[in-house]
């Protein structure tokens, strides 16, 4: 609660329903899915839908420009009065299609400066755009961190593309990870809200679970949100093909206790669609398909 809490840092997080568990009974988010590349490939994707990292697994959103999305942001700021975070969460990787991320961005927040911008990535390209993000006065950046180790990386992801090279294998994920917290440390030194998203994977990176929560917790992580792999065969992923499964809500809970008091745990999330819009846990994105939004908005 405010209590406790650096007032300039409650400022920030005071109207974000994934950042404050009290906001999210206020204030609603939308996400625009203007970004379908990505750099890495995870086990528990299949990259037909919405990146898995911040959405639930096994969604095809509606692709926008950053001109729909703008558009489209305008359309439902006009019906959503609770609007108060605009998130870029896939369909692939934000930072990575960063040109349509800044493109949407820039666009909404000449029209509506008051929203709060948010994104998610697998942090692989974030070190490259840490500055911009500053100047856009972006608070709040999710980064996907699935394990300290890349022995387990390796497991998690079959391949990495860094700088115009296919990295597979402990490789792959060592680059990955390196990556991640050279990330995670410069957006928090330059007053960045980070979020963790860890999808916990039972017998692959739940061992190392509560390393993981302490190690970026010291490094500055505001929140560490530890999510269920949702694996469905139907899904097409090389988890769900495998059979692996995901934790039960026992496992996931013990995990969450192992972290222990303190641990900054986010326990809210609803796991979004990529265009998801409304509260969370509501989703009202069929209200504004492409095809029911006015051509322009004055
Ligand atoms: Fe979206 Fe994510 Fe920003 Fe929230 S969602 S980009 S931080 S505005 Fe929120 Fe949805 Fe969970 Fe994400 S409930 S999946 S944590
Ligand atoms: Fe899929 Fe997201 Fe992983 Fe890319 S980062 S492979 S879009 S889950």
């Amino acid at each position: 609660g405010p209590a406790d809490m650096d007032p300039a840092i409650w400022a920030k997080v005071k109207d974000h329903p994934c950042y404050s568990e009290e906001a999210h009974h206020y204030f609603a988010r939308m996400h625009v899915s203007v970004a379908p590349a990505c750099n890495i490939q995870c086990n528990y994707c299949n990259r037909k839908y919405d990146c898995a990292n911040e959405s639930r697994p096994g969604v095809v959103s509606e692709r926008l420009t950053p001109e729909q999305a703008a558009r489209k942001v305008l359309a439902v700021a006009a019906e959503v009065p609770q609007l108060s975070v605009l998130g870029i969460a896939g369909p692939g990787d934000a930072a990575y299609d960063w040109k349509k991320t800044k493109a949407t961005f820039d666009r909404v927040q000449s029209q509506l400066p008051d929203i709060k911008l948010c994104l998610s990535s697998n942090g692989l390209a974030m070190p490259d755009h840490v500055e911009e993000i500053v100047a856009m006065n972006i608070d709040h950046v999710t980064l996907t961190i699935n394990t300290l180790d890349p022995e387990v990386g390796a497991k998690i992801y079959p391949w990495v593309f860094f700088r115009g090279k296919r990295h597979e294998g402990v490789e792959g994920a060592a680059i990955l990870l390196a990556r991640q917290m050279e990330a995670l440390d410069m957006l928090v030194a330059r007053g960045v809200l980070v979020k963790v998203n860890s999808v916990l994977i039972p017998g692959i990176n739940d061992a190392g679970m509560v390393e993981l929560n302490r190690e970026v917790k010291a490094r500055g992580a505001f929140l560490h949100n530890i999510m269920p792999l949702i694996s469905d065969p139907a899904h097409g992923t090389h988890f769900g093909l495998t059979g692996q499964r995901g934790p039960t809500a026992a496992e996931l809970r013990a995990v969450q206790d192992q972290c222990g008091d303190g641990a900054n745990l986010m326990k809210h999330c609803r796991q979004c669609r990529a265009d998801a819009v409304g509260m969370l846990g509501e989703d009202r994105g069929q209200e504004f398909t492409l095809d029911k939004l006015p051509e322009t908005i004055a």
